[in-house]
């Protein structure tokens, strides 16, 4: 057991010598220093080196509820002991399986009515793909299997994950499958020029069905996109776009795929992102908050429309997981959807949210190196730049928030980099006074950053 081995073991060699981590350059790792977690309460974290760091991220934007709640223990605790685990293959099901669909039915959006379950955001996209090409072919039409997505998307990392998603990064290193389109993001902050919040927003709905007309219809499966993106760096998109991406995908007869795995459960202040921004999807892949990342299970939700051919037309879907459905993970999702419930942890997020933006926007809104604070209930970003006014980046991006973030550390905070926007979206259940702590801590470190990079930075 780890604590009879005391505190004599090199962790941090031991994890150099044969722990692979996921998305790291090792070398680089190697060279640094490798933090040991070691326990967690509420919306903090604790490190081997006796340091309390406020996580500003929820775990990877999963842990909702927050840490220790013991509620979520005892529920693994109750089914792992009743029934630690049965497949759900051959004519068998399981209790908290069957309570945890029906649960999932009656919070997603009318229409959607039907639960696939996986251990992964990735694996839900990837059932997700693989269900929508499969509609088509039974619907008569095989050549309908190009999937849409979008630059600076995520859809996780297996194959056809990072294939639907943007990160060219990720294409490049064997993510690249065939039959996956890219279109711009509805990033105005970005690239919206000197339109309109909302001008651009339509304008970027439309570089979607220039490619579809590009393509053709014909040769078409489906759309996917997060709600917001999150790992793309909290791009909000304006509110004209995804009324034109529902009306698009309707016209072209393309299935919607919303890509909930972040924004599922309450991140946005609604359950779910296409509550908030009003879309109209097919499917939903969801993950992350499902279980406040207590164990690994995620749920594709699916709409009457795909779930009818589904069960009707084609027969044996030949896919699915060891784990589908696994009684442990779907135990502690109902104990944590009943905390989210019970807690109003949507509604918190709501409020909550706008009290954290209200105070950065007090703290650094002025600020000549902050170009926008942005958000949508407890998910947001700060963008770093070179000068406000024209909304021009910093050079080398990605470098500035990189200090950033480092600096964030060393004030006892998590927050994200992706490229120099600076990502936080903490645990639904944080406080008043740890929004204060979040924001006092933020604002330390930008002004550090500041003090490096202030030459490059028009005031
Ligand atoms: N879709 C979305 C929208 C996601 O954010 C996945 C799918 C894949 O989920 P899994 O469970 O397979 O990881 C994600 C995951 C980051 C970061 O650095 C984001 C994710 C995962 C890891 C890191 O922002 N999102």
């Amino acid at each position: 057991m780890l604590d009879e081995i005391g505190g004599s073991v090199d962790w941090q060699g031991l994890d150099a010598a044969h722990h692979l981590h996921p998305f790291t350059d090792h070398k680089a790792l190697h060279a640094g220093h490798v933090r040991v977690i070691t326990g967690a309460e509420g919306v903090f974290l604790h490190d081997a080196e006796g340091h309390k760091i406020l996580d500003g991220m929820a775990g990877l934007w999963c842990v909702a509820a927050g840490y220790s709640r013991r509620e979520l223990v005892e529920a693994a605790s109750a089914q792992m002991t009743k029934l630690p685990y049965y497949n759900t293959f051959f004519k068998t099901t399981n209790q908290p399986a069957v309570a945890l669909a029906q649960r999932i039915a009656r919070l997603a959006p009318a229409g959607l009515e039907h639960v696939f379950f996986a251990c992964s955001g990735s694996e839900a996209v990837d059932t997700a793909l693989r269900m929508a090409r499969v509609f088509w072919q039974t619907k008569g039409k095989p050549n309908k299997k190009i999937v849409i997505g979008r630059e600076y998307g995520y859809h996780g990392s297996t194959t056809l994950g990072a294939s639907a998603g943007g990160m060219v990064d990720m294409h490049r290193q064997a993510g690249d499958a065939p039959h996956f389109e890219q279109v711009m993001p509805p990033y105005w902050y970005g690239y919206g020029g000197q339109m309109s919040e909302a001008a651009f927003g339509v304008y970027a709905a439309g570089e979607v069905e220039k490619k579809i007309r590009e393509i053709g219809p014909e040769n078409i499966a489906a759309f996917i996109g997060e709600p917001l993106q999150g790992a793309g760096g909290v791009i909000i998109p304006p509110e004209t776009y995804w009324p034109e991406i529902n009306r698009i995908c309707k016209e072209n007869d393309i299935l919607l795929i919303a890509d909930e795995v972040i924004c599922g459960y309450g991140r946005t202040g609604k359950m779910f992102g296409s509550d908030y921004f009003g879309i109209e999807p097919d499917m939903m892949t969801t993950a992350k908050a499902l279980t406040s990342g207590y164990l690994p299970l995620s749920a594709l939700i699916v709409g009457d429309r795909v779930a009818e051919v589904l069960v009707n037309d084609v027969g044996e879907f030949y896919h699915g997981f060891t784990y589908s459905g696994h009684p442990v993970a779907c135990a502690v999702a109902l104990a944590n959807l009943d905390i989210i419930e019970r807690e109003a942890l949507v509604e918190r997020a709501a409020h909550m949210g706008a009290r954290l933006r209200h105070k950065l926007r007090e703290a650094l809104g002025e600020h000549p190196m902050v170009g926008e604070i942005r958000g949508v209930g407890l998910i947001g970003a700060i963008e770093l730049v070179a000068d406000k006014r024209t909304r021009r980046f910093l050079e080398k991006r990605g470098r500035t928030g990189m200090i950033c973030r480092d600096y964030c550390i060393e004030n006892g905070l998590i927050m994200r980099a992706v490229r120099d926007t600076m990502v936080f979206s903490p645990p639904l259940i944080i406080s008043d006074d740890e929004v204060d702590m979040l924001v006092a801590r933020a604002m330390r470190a930008v002004e550090l950053t500041y003090e490096r990079v202030k030459g490059e930075v028009v005031v």
